[in-house]
């Protein structure tokens, strides 16, 4: 088979070249799609020390009964901005890290469609990071929780600037997210590798695409809710206040609006990269190609119909709750679809346990978990009696940290030797594994009991109940070795970049394009690309006789 050679003018890069070797300014100044992937990455990081720094002085405050170590109206703000920090600043840019690398190359593009905007889409993340956290200086950060309900979110009970700094940065960084989104399907659409259909394309990539429509059609709500409050703060408009004709359940509505599908928008990458995972490390192809793309679709579809198991314990009545509660169960299928096609790609497969490979298989026991105590919230009675408790926070711990988490990490051990041309040490990163693996099953396990016994979430002390203290104590010491487990990844990723050995092109023996790159690759991504006729098109080049 011989390779296809991109015309010389494919695509022009304007700025400044790698090799030049300009430091900082470089960076800054770069529209390439792969440094720019690589700063959302490091973005993500910083981030996650943020969020995790905050919340483990929220479990060192929940560490015993009737503690008082922090102020309760400091506490409040260390939970919200833990939670906002983990969504929109650690769990978005990684993904869009991911996707900002990967993408073009996967297509077998040399950049993105509009390489300019693409810079600007991570600039608008950078800085409404950077004014969420100026907040702290600005007199106090917000507080009302990461889903900031009305009325708390209101002038009256919340007369810190915090609020309105989670709007404008939410805001920034949202305009940043659909610009990118918007960049990502003119690239998937239009820029791929001529011979490259879209029945051979990546599932990894179609998962980005599935998921950049649905930023487009789900984060208009939440600015739209976002804006609506500043004009209510700033300006005294009455969108969320009863007393002026306003609703406060409005803002449920269209938070959760948004808030359901960015549930999805955080997992359904994940889906694609383990979709390129799991077939590399169990040398067999995908099965069920097209039930991932069709289920990835369907869950798109549902996530919109969903919103109001938010808020069963609102009072919408009970055939709102029982027409929400069906499409509720429903949407737990097409994700049961996906997980029965990995176990069959495993099946029979040779399988090589790399880390990448762990956090994969790991994956699917703790997100069943979390899949299970999501579908026990679907259940309405269940709901009421469980909703604001510790169960929920178990719940979403084990679908954020098991499910989207272990996703990027699974990812990050896949393709770092691409990204950063280096192995990491393979000792060290399986201690990294079975460190964090069993420090986020020992905080988040007991949770579940937590909740069950009735302590609510997001209280700041709590009386001395049977169990109650000795399950908190347990949880915190999960919290805390989970700090240093992200301590020794730092520190794994650090010396492989410094001294780690040197990664051929292929290490897994893959199948996607941007492996036929060199590691890293240079900055024009390929010369050369060779034929795509099936989805596994690096394999089929490197064994003709066995093509699929
Ligand atoms: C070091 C690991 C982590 C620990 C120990 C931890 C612990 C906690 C705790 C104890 C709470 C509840 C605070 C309260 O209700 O009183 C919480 C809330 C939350 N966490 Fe985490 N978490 C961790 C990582 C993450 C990650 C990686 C994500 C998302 C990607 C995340 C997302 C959230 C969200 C959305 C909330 C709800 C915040 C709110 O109630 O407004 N967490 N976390
Ligand atoms: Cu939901």
């Amino acid at each position: 088979m011989k390779a296809i050679r991109l015309p010389e003018s494919e695509k022009p890069i304007p700025g400044l070249s790698v090799s030049t070797n300009q430091g900082l300014l470089q960076w800054i100044s770069s529209v390439d799609h792969k440094q720019i992937g690589i700063m959302y990455l490091w973005l993500s990081v910083l981030f996650l020390v943020m969020g995790g720094c905050e919340i483990l002085l929220v479990r060192l405050q929940l560490v015993v009964p009737n503690n008082d170590f922090l102020d309760p109206e400091v506490f409040n703000q260390l939970f919200t901005m833990h939670g906002t920090t983990m969504i929109f600043f650690v769990a978005m840019p990684a993904i869009f890290g991911f996707n900002t690398y990967l993408v073009p190359l996967m297509i077998g593009a040399n950049d993105m469609a509009y390489p300019r905007l693409n810079a600007f889409s991570f600039w608008l993340t950078f800085f409404g990071g950077l004014m969420l956290y100026f907040s702290f200086l600005a007199g106090g950060a917000p507080d009302a929780g990461w889903f900031n309900y009305a009325p708390l979110n209101q002038y009256n009970y919340s007369s810190s600037p915090g609020i309105d700094y989670y709007c404008s940065s939410l805001l920034i960084a949202g305009i940043g997210t659909v610009s990118a989104s918007a960049n990502f399907i003119v690239t998937i659409l239009k820029y791929r590798v001529g011979t490259m259909s879209l029945k051979h394309m990546p599932l990894f990539v179609w998962m980005v695409l599935i998921n950049s429509f649905l930023i487009l059609a789900a984060f208009p709500a939440l600015n739209a809710a976002l804006a609506m409050l500043l004009l209510d703060r700033q300006l005294h408009a009455h969108f969320f206040t009863a007393i002026g004709g306003g609703s406060a359940i409005l803002w449920q509505h269209l938070f959760w609006l948004f808030g359901h599908p960015e549930v999805y928008i955080v997992i359904l990458p994940i889906f694609g990269i383990f979709s390129e995972i799991f077939p590399v490390y169990s040398r067999k192809p995908i099965f069920g190609y097209n039930f991932i793309i069709g289920s990835g679709m369907a869950i798109a579809l549902l996530a919109f119909g969903v919103w109001i198991h938010h808020m069963f314990a609102t009072g919408l009545g009970n055939t709102v709750n029982g027409f929400f509660a069906a499409s509720s169960m429903l949407i737990g299928i097409p994700t049961g679809v996906k997980i029965f096609n990995w176990l069959a790609t495993m099946y029979g497969g040779a399988i090589r346990f790399k880390v990448a490979m762990m956090f994969a298989v790991a994956f699917l026991v703790e997100f069943t978990i979390g899949g299970l105590s999501g579908i026990s919230f679907a259940i309405i009675p269940i709901d009421w009696q469980l909703t604001d408790t510790y169960y929920v926070v178990a719940h979403l711990h084990y679908v954020f940290i098991g499910g989207t988490l272990f996703g990027l990490l699974s990812g990050l051990f896949y393709w770092f030797p691409k990204i950063s041309g280096r192995i990491p040490d393979e000792r060290l990163s399986k201690w990294f594994f079975w460190l964090f693996v069993i420090s986020f099953n020992l905080t988040f396990l007991v949770q579940h009991a937590l909740g069950a016994m009735g302590m609510a979430r997001r209280v700041y002390t709590y009386p001395d109940f049977a169990g109650w203290g000795t399950l908190n104590l347990i949880s915190t010491t999960g919290g805390f070795l989970m700090g240093i487990s992200i301590g020794l990844l730092v520190y794994i990723l650090v010396k492989a970049i410094r001294k780690g050995v040197q990664a051929p092109a292929d290490p897994w023996d893959a199948s996607t394009l941007e492996w036929t790159t060199s590691s890293p690759p240079e900055l024009k991504n390929f010369d050369q690309v060779i034929p795509v006729n099936s989805t596994r098109p690096f394999r089929d080049f490197k064994r003709p006789d066995d093509a699929d």
